[in-house]
């Protein structure tokens, strides 16, 4: 089913965290047809507000910040947190204090609707010979992926307790190009993610939904049956970088990069 964009601008306001990054930059013009105002959220600076932009900077783990963050917003696109591998206190700050203080703000400002950048390292612990789908056992690569498993079970908690709608996105990769072999699996272009993003707000009822990001591309690791409602058909593919890495050929070998899902995040944890 294709979900179509209602016509005319369809929300008021629309908050996005993380707007000073990688994704939040790309983001920032791609999300404004879809709202009159685009709140832009970061602790990290923004430059000055554009038209139809709103500028707030502050931490997520601030929690009467956030509360006045989600304040006059209709729907939360939630890119901000710690987006890599790193000891567990930023993590915790950034993305489960602040995830918490992040839904409790919604819930306390009426917002009925968030999509979550989840990541694809809930599950880097699964062999790139297997294939996962949205019901399978969680299996962190590290601290972070498990920091985004527990934004997965918070946003799932905050449907089933008060019907605050969460649609969770493993994202693969999503650069410019891919950056390695493994990112030929794991791409996902923008285009594809800004569509991702359209579907995941506008499909009628989304409940708690999961859902991986990626591209087209000529292999895969993830089924996406389970949130076939959401009628993502992504257009672009890693193929198109094929001349980049030629040689993407399974190797045995006793690498843990190249044997899990996660590759370089499996072993990248301090814990060793
Ligand atoms: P990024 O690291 O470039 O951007 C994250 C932004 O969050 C940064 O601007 C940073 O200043 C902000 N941030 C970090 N801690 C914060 C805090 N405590 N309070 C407020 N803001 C804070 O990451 P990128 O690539 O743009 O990713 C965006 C989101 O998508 C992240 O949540 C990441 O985990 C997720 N994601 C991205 C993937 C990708 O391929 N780019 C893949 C999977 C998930
Ligand atoms: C992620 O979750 C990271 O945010 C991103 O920087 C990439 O490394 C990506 O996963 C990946 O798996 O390639």
């Amino acid at each position: 089913m294709m979900i179509d964009t209602p016509a005319e601008k369809p929300f008021h306001r629309l908050l996005l965290t993380g707007a000073a990054g990688g994704l939040g930059q790309v983001l920032r013009e791609r999300i404004k047809p879809w709202a009159h105002i685009v709140r832009l959220s970061d602790r990290a600076g923004m430059g000055e507000a554009g038209d139809g932009e709103e500028i707030v900077q502050c931490d997520l783990a601030d929690k009467s910040a956030v509360l006045a963050l989600t304040e006059g917003v209709d729907a939360v696109l939630h890119f901000g947190g710690i987006s890599v591998e790193d000891r567990f206190e930023p993590i915790m700050q950034a993305n489960i204090l602040g995830l918490y203080n992040l839904y409790e703000a919604v819930h306390k400002s009426g917002v009925k609707r968030v999509v979550y950048a989840s990541s694809n390292h809930v599950t880097g612990f699964y062999r790139n010979t297997e294939i996962v789908d949205a019901d399978m056992p969680l299996r962190p690569d590290g601290f972070y992926g498990l920091s985004k498993c527990f934004g997965e079970a918070l946003s799932r908690y905050y449907y089933d307790r008060v019907g605050i709608e969460t649609v969770c996105l493993r994202i693969g990769s999503s650069f410019e190009q891919p950056k390695n072999a493994r990112m030929m699996t794991t791409y996902l272009g923008y285009d594809d993610l800004v569509e991702l993003l359209r579907c995941a707000l506008f499909t009628p009822r989304v409940g708690h939904t999961i859902v991986f990001g990626t591209s087209d591309n000529d292999a895969s690791w993830w089924d996406n049956r389970k949130a076939s409602h959401l009628g993502f058909r992504p257009t672009d593919s890693s193929r198109r970088f094929k001349y980049l890495f030629p040689d993407t050929a399974e190797r045995p070998g006793d690498d843990p990069a190249t044997i899990f899902q996660g590759g370089p995040f499996v072993t990248a944890g301090p814990m060793y």
